[in-house]
């Protein structure tokens, strides 16, 4: 037993060495599309559309890297993975990237060898309950049933949370969203746990989300963000100032209201490196001069992202919080573009 499990880190250790090797950027070049991996499903952050178009705020990462990259937000080969399934998918080659709800920890980035590129969403795990449980806290579960998304820090941190707490709780295992949605409403489980965002994707829904509550304990950091294999700094970079480019651009006002014009030339050298008209920047990327404008115009810079996808004026109604740029308050901070 022990064997087979230090043969399979083996194996995926070595299947990541030599997919590193070949040099991502140069594959996804030649292949002209990005295979992106994305969850199954969560509303908001990344599912179909009724025409089979993927949508949402992790769906956005992709595109804006595809942009950059390929000059074509459209070129993306989406692969839903499921808690389990993602880092096998990525550590493979069958990815280039992971854009999907996925928790940067010290043993993702270590042990299984992936870089993590940034943040672009932080979260907390939280409880949800039916409001007919009557329960107003998380240290009033003791004994419940609790549907967990293996794979994840979820269930690290509900099982050390009860621990804590000295309190038990039996796990109802799911492998993705879709089945917990299911599950938990069928009443196999009183709880469900997850980050805070997805517990907000989930419940908006239901039939009637207000039948549904948040407990107010967030028990956990989760700053979400997209990975990349260990071993390939140039590809890591494409990602990593892909992201810093929708972030910087809502710092620095460029919208997509006005990016064409800004485009032409303006009175801050900063926008203007950013959007390539002045310095070398795309070059020392491997990409043409307006590749991060690319990335902005595919779908607009971070905030209009959020906006668009999870903000407050839709159904799933996430604040910004954390999420708000450091100018204003949150934790949003692009190095710079320079
Ligand atoms: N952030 C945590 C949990 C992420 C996670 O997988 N959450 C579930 C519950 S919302 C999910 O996104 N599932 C997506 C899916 O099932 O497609 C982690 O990285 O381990």
């Amino acid at each position: 037993m022990k064997k087979s499990v230090f043969l399979g880190a083996l194996t995926v250790v070595g299947l990541a060495a030599g997919v590193a090797a070949a040099g991502t950027l140069d594959d996804v070049k030649a292949r002209g599309k990005l295979n992106c991996g994305v969850a199954t499903g969560v509303p908001g952050f990344a599912t179909p559309d009724a025409n089979g178009v993927w949508q949402g705020f992790d769906v956005a990462v992709c595109r804006a890297v595809a942009a950059a990259v390929l000059n074509d937000q459209m070129a993306v080969e989406f692969v839903p993975t499921t808690g389990k399934t993602r880092f096998t998918a990525l550590a493979s080659g069958e990815i280039d990237m992971l854009a999907r709800n996925t928790t940067w920890t010290f043993s993702r980035d270590v042990d299984l060898k992936f870089d993590f590129v940034g943040v672009n969403y932080y979260d907390g795990q939280g409880f949800m309950v039916p409001k007919s449980l009557g329960v107003g806290s998380a240290k009033e579960l003791d004994g419940a049933t609790v549907c967990i998304q293996t794979g994840t820090t979820t269930e690290l941190n509900l099982a050390d949370f009860f621990r804590i707490n000295n309190m038990s709780y039996e796990p109802v295992p799911i492998e993705t969203n879709a089945e917990a949605q299911q599950q938990y409403l069928a009443g196999a489980c009183d709880v469900y746990t997850t980050d805070a965002s997805g517990l907000a994707a989930t419940r908006a829904t239901f039939e009637d989300p207000s039948a549904h509550v948040v407990l107010p304990e967030i028990i956990s950091k989760e700053p979400l963000g997209p990975l990349v294999r260990h071993g390939d700094s140039e590809w890591g970079d494409v990602v990593r100032w892909s992201l810093n480019a929708l972030i910087a651009a809502e710092e620095y006002g460029v919208t997509s209201a006005n990016i064409d014009e800004m485009a032409k030339g303006t009175t801050n050298p900063e926008i203007n490196r950013l959007l390539g008209t002045e310095g070398t920047l795309g070059e020392m990327l491997g990409l043409p001069a307006d590749w991060a404008l690319k990335a902005i115009k595919a779908n607009g810079n971070y905030g209009e992202v959020f906006e668009k996808t999870i903000g407050t004026n839709t159904p799933i109604g996430l604040a910004r919080g954390l999420n708000a740029q450091w100018t204003n308050g949150g934790l949003l901070y692009s190095p710079p573009f320079r």
